[in-house]
């Protein structure tokens, strides 16, 4: 799977939930692919949205290497005690930064057998984990809970970077046309 990067669009979508009918062999699937793209990319956390399915479910692999799969998450408690934590985001590569959050959250989410499961008062890195996934399936990333300045940099950056990759697609897409139109005539008078 192709991890969709800051800019695009999907990111700031507001997630839709998942039907209990669709959690199925097929959706187990998807669910299969989310894990290998994400240790592939050695990420700890894999939300929908990335992948470009604009529905509320991630995965994780926190700390303990338990595969965890939360659909239609629902965060029901945050601690009042908050602390700093570097964060990356796989669809912000090649950065990251210290980021503000609740140090402990409860949670209420389907598996992916469709059963409900609960766990109360997470701490860690599965604490952060959670909070960065579920920011996700409503559109937020953690720049916009992190410095202004930075965030106005980071989108500024990789709207640059788009720009090139897009310019270098279309000089070879025109290379290879010319390069056709060459074999054609060549073709045409040898004919
Ligand atoms: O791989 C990831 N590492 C990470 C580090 C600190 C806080 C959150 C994360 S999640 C991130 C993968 C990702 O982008 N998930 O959406
Ligand atoms: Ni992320």
């Amino acid at each position: 799977m192709r991890i969709c990067k800051i800019g695009e669009e999907i990111l700031s979508r507001q997630c839709e939930p998942v039907k209990p009918e669709e959690i199925d062999d097929s959706f187990r699937a998807v669910l299969n692919e989310m894990f290998d793209t994400m240790i592939s990319a050695n990420g700890v956390g894999l939300a929908a949205p990335q992948v470009g399915i604009a529905k509320r479910f991630f995965v994780l692999m926190s700390d303990d290497d338990v595969k965890r799969v939360f659909i239609n998450p629902e965060i029901t408690k945050t601690s009042a005690e908050t602390a700093a934590y570097e964060e990356g985001c796989l669809s912000i590569p090649g950065e990251s930064e210290s980021i503000v959050r609740p140090v402990k959250v409860s949670v209420t989410a389907l598996n992916e057998n469709g059963k409900r499961f609960t766990i109360e008062d997470a701490d860690g890195l599965l604490a952060r984990i959670i909070q960065h996934e579920n920011d996700h399936l409503n559109g937020v990333l953690y720049i916009d809970r992190g410095d202004k300045d930075f965030k106005e940099s980071i989108i500024e950056k990789f709207k640059k970077k788009a720009e090139k990759a897009a310019k270098k697609a279309a000089e070879k897409a025109a290379k290879k046309a010319s390069l056709e139109a060459k074999l054609a005539a060549k073709k045409h008078k040898g004919n």
